[in-house]
């Protein structure tokens, strides 16, 4: 088993504060913008780049959370249709703009479940896919609007991404076995 760091923790920083300002940039009207984070690691993402929204604009932005539950006997093997629980969405998704956040994007799978499950609170004005990570392999027509750092993988392959509020360090990695 071979482990290898792609990004460290202050490179994971600067990915953070760019996706940040490009959100900005993107949705003009600070007013509309809301959060949603894919547990786990995708929340505190969220998190984390509301704390930027904050030390840019002196606000925070609406944040909610999707809880994805999937049908899995390991790691690589997931359900067809990841089905999503336990969400937190307490804000009015109408009229929104959404940017929906994850920690890694693979098959695309979870993101099309998670758009369901965002349509099915109001009908936002538009929604707009952040990941940390994009390790290729899709199989939907779903692509991130943007993408920390983009790591081709084999299948073999596993990106391994740790964050301090859950895994005391920041930094990711990819890992072959
Ligand atoms: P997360 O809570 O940070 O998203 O899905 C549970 C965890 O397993 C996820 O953590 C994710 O990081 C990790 N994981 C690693 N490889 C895979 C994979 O191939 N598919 C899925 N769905 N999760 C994976
Ligand atoms: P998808 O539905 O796009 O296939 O998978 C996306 C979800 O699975 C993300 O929420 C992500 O956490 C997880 N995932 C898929 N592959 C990996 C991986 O290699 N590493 C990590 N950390 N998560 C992964
Ligand atoms: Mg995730």
């Amino acid at each position: 088993k071979i482990e290898k760091e792609i990004l460290n923790k202050h490179e994971l920083d600067s990915i953070i504060t760019r996706i940040t300002f490009q959100i900005l940039e993107k949705c003009s009207n600070f007013e509309n913008i809301a959060l949603i984070g894919i547990k786990r690691r995708g929340a505190i993402l969220a998190d984390r780049i509301n704390d930027k929204i904050k030390e840019h604009s002196g606000k925070k932005a609406p944040v909610g959370y999707l809880d994805i539950t999937l049908y899995r006997d390991d790691l690589t093997e997931i359900a067809d249709y990841p089905l999503l629980s336990g969400t937190e969405i307490d804000f009015r998704v109408k009229g929104k703009n959404i940017i929906l956040i994850d920690d890694v994007i693979f098959t695309g799978r979870t993101v099309r479940s998670a758009l369901d499950a965002i349509i099915d609170f109001g009908r936002p004005e538009k929604i707009i896919l952040a990941c940390l990570i994009d390790r290729g392999h899709r199989e939907l027509p779903i692509q991130a609007d943007f993408t920390g750092k983009y790591v081709p993988t084999s299948l073999d392959e596993k990106i391994n991404v740790k964050l301090k509020e859950l895994d005391k360090v920041d930094s990711v990695s990819i890992e072959k076995n």
